[in-house]
């Protein structure tokens, strides 16, 4: 029998067709009728069967004891987890439960719906997530300027003249606040309609390859090039922001900000050469439609909110914001922007670093802090759900000590991980095949507007739960209330169906509440199988505007003031290093891998390790570093080795580890990764480098120092090492 559902693994929401015969599935492949993906899937898609089967997924709720862990009926493990949650808060106050919500959170909306309810119950404003290791720069530029987190632009990369690609390797991650299954051919797409595709980036990545040109960029300058882009602009006269210029304020602020920043200027820093800036800018501006668009690489940088707001600058002041072909807006079927708050900066700031909160969540490179700093606020409870927080954020050993330290923990997922296997009670929820799904959050990030529902399929096993039961049964034994304990009766009897038929109703293309009508509703997006195409991406300015002013603010003050940062980097260049950290370290994305998990599987991990350092061959030449030799990384916070690889594909003076590696800690339960362990670029990461403005981790721009690993008889000798945290491939 073929299952049509939708990946839940990455951002690309490929559409797949599942064969199962019994409890097993015997292929799984693209579906060819889905209108958005087209037949497209990668490895991981094909992998979504091992997570099912695979015998380290836990399947029952366990305890952690003296002699390991023991399986517990649900009933005890969330009555006892809720009772020692509260117990941590009447001792020592609400904040002293601490809250860390994973990655694969926005690809499951049950926990999207569900989650908040329970949070919203502890009543803590120690929030944490995968989004300040992320992509928080792209919400508060959203926000600053159009008023609304959510109301990111899009790249429309499918029919735009020309693509402008910074720190984004879509070819490998399919996309990312940008779902585009296959966005490798789209990209080829553009080039094969005559237009052009640029990257920037330190290394010449899967995506470089397929593009008309390449510049390499020294790892956190990008601001610093994207204000030069704009200086061009403006001093050529080519700005011509268009039918949105009655709607724009600031417009002129930011071509003085960018006075100063001439492409001279910044061509010894960022290591592009003036006339190839000048010429980008004038390519960019001439292009009948042309789309900036940033990703990771720019969004995890010390000046991280500085360049999603010059990215959406560029296209703004080029009259490419909300045209096709340049950056433009979604209209889902679930207007999540409609259901979510509009986002908030600073209303408190973190205890020891005066980070800022930014839409009620604290910055997670500080979470180690607040476990570690005494005093009134200090975290003693940790709830984890769908992350791994020990491999996800920067200086990950650190975290992972202050885990071991805590007096409650407990982790909703379904692997003993190295951040779980700190937690008394790991809650596992049903497995990717086993409920239902609908993308609430990428079909509104996405480049075209589709809808599609998945059914299970295979029914949860009796007496599983899902992760929103686990939640909403979380919430209900900490709340007593009788208006509580009626919402919540509601709410089960909802459940994630009842709440989603709800909003596509009352979303822009739903029937609302008449008895009939045209519109979407739940039971009509069922007869869709394959899921249904709504267009391409519309105009929405000025009418989706959520300014209170209902303008666009081009020159958000916040922003705006952390200019003055970026005109210190070029007046002082990078600062001058004695600690012998000489290289920048970057990180990698693999095909194969998905953030920290994905690595247990048979069918992914074929073939030679991946957890390689890739550096350049002068770098590796005037070190004696030969190609595969071992090699040793350090930096301010730690030191791991692992074999180098050694490449042409690096700018010099930049190398490149993966990240989400690191699985050999002791007590980690998965029997596959543990057999190609590799190491944790998060031990190396420093959780004092961040971006100020939005707290934001810089997991990019690393100082580090490499060097061979010495023979077996040069190591006896290396006495100092013995000190230092080494962990080894
Ligand atoms: N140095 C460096 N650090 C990085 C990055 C980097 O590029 N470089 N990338 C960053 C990015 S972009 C991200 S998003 C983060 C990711 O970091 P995290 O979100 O902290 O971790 P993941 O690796 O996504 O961990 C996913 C966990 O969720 C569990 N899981 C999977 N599906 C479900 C489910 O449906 N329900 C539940 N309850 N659990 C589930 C898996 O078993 C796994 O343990 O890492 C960040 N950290
Ligand atoms: N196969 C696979 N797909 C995935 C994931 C996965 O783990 N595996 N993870 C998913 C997730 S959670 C996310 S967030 C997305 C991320 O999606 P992307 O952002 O497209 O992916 P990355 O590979 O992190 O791309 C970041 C790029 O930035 C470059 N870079 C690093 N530092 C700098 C810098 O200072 N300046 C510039 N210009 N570039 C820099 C890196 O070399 C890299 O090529 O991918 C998603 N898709
Ligand atoms: S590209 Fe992403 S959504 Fe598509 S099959 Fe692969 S993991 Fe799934
Ligand atoms: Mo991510």
């Amino acid at each position: 029998m073929t299952h049509h559902r939708t990946c839940t693994l990455c951002e690309a929401i490929c559409g797949l067709a599942i064969e199962v015969e019994g409890e097993r599935v015997t292929s799984i492949r693209g579906d060819v009728d889905d209108p958005f993906s087209r037949g497209h899937i990668c490895p991981k898609g094909v992998a979504l069967q091992d997570i099912h089967a695979d015998p380290d997924r836990l399947r029952e709720p366990v305890r952690r004891t003296a002699d390991g862990w023991q399986r517990v009926s649900w009933n005890e493990a969330l009555d006892d987890t809720a009772r020692r949650l509260r117990d941590v808060q009447r001792e020592h106050g609400r904040d002293a439960v601490a809250v860390y919500q994973g990655n694969p959170t926005v690809h499951n909306y049950g926990t999207l719906l569900f989650a908040p309810g329970f949070i919203r119950a502890l009543g803590t404003r120690n929030r944490y997530s995968a989004t300040s290791v992320d992509q928080l720069p792209h919400q508060l530029a959203a926000y600053l300027m159009l008023g609304h987190q959510l109301v990111v632009p899009v790249p429309d990369i499918d029919r735009t003249h020309f693509l402008l690609a910074l720190g984004a390797n879509p070819a490998v991650s399919n996309g990312s606040m940008m779902s585009a299954p296959d966005a490798a051919g789209r990209i080829k797409a553009i080039r094969a309609r005559g237009g052009t595709v640029v990257v920037v980036d330190p290394r010449r990545t899967e995506t470089a390859a397929i593009a008309s040109r390449h510049l390499f960029i020294r790892p956190g300058t990008d601001a610093l090039l994207l204000m030069a882009l704009l200086h061009t602009v403006f001093a050529d006269g080519l700005a011509e922001v268009g039918r949105l210029a009655e709607h724009a304020d600031g417009i002129d602020a930011v071509r003085a900000l960018a006075d100063g920043f001439a492409p001279e200027a910044v061509a010894p820093l960022t290591g592009i050469a003036a006339e190839e800036i000048r010429g980008l800018a004038r390519e960019f501006a001439a292009a009948p439609s042309a789309v900036a668009y940033g990703r990771f690489g720019v969004s995890t940088q010390a000046f991280g909110a500085l360049c999603q707001w010059l990215i959406n600058v560029q296209n703004l002041v080029t009259g490419n914001l909300d045209r096709p072909g340049g950056a433009m807006f979604t209209t889902p079927a679930v207007d999540v922007v409609r259901h979510t708050g509009r986002g908030s900066l600073g209303r408190r700031r973190t205890r020891g670093r005066e980070l800022p909160e930014f839409g009620g969540e604290m910055p997670v490179a500080t979470l180690a802090d607040e476990m570690l700093s005494p005093g009134a606020g200090q975290v003693r409870a940790l709830v984890t759900s769908a992350g791994n927080p020990v491999l996800s954020t920067p200086n990950g050993a650190r975290l992972d000590a202050a885990l071991a330290g805590l007096d409650f923990m407990v982790s909703v997922d379904f692997y003993v991980n190295e951040t779980t296997r700190h937690a008394h009670y790991i809650l596992p929820p049903t497995g990717p095949l086993e409920h239902a799904h609908y993308d609430l959050v990428f079909h509104a990030l996405a480049v075209r507007n589709t809808a599609r529902y998945s059914p299970p399929v295979f029914p949860a096993a009796p007496g599983a739960l899902h992760d929103w039961e686990i939640f909403l049964g979380l919430q209900e034994r900490l709340q007593s209330g009788l208006k509580a304990r009626l919402r919540n009766a509601v709410l089960r009897w909802l459940g994630p169906d009842g709440l989603l038929d709800l909003a596509l109703r009352m979303g822009p293309h739903g029937r609302g509440f008449r008895p009939f009508g045209r519109g979407l509703t739940l039971r009509r997006l069922k007869r869709h199988p394959h899921g249904i195409d709504i267009g391409p991406l519309e105009p929405r300015l000025p009418e989706r505007l959520m300014t209170e002013d209902r303008r666009i603010h081009a020159a958000p003050p916040v922003l705006a003031a952390d200019v003055e940062r970026l005109r210190a980097l070029l007046a002082d260049g990078p600062s001058a290093r004695a600690d012998g950290l000489d290289l920048l370290l970057i990180g990698r994305r693999q095909l194969r891998g998905n953030n920290s998990w994905m690595h247990n599987y048979e069918r992914l991990m074929r073939g030679r390790d991946r957890c390689t350092l890739m550096l350049h061959a002068d770098d590796a030449a005037a070190r004696g570093i030969a190609p595969g030799a071992q090699v040793r990384i350090r930096s301010r916070t730690g030191t791991v080795e692992v074999p180098s690889e050694v490449t042409d594909a690096l700018m010099p003076g930049v190398v490149s580890l993966p990240h989400g590696w690191g699985h050999a800690r002791p007590g980690v339960r998965l029997s596959v990764a543990a057999r190609h362990p590799g190491a944790s670029v998060n031990d190396l990461t420093d959780e004092l480098l961040v971006d100020p403005v939005s707290g934001n981790a810089a997991l990019n721009a690393v100082p580090v120092s490499v060097e061979a690993v010495a023979s077996v008889d040069g190591l006896a000798g290396a006495g100092t090492l013995s000190t230092e945290r080494t962990s080894t491939v």
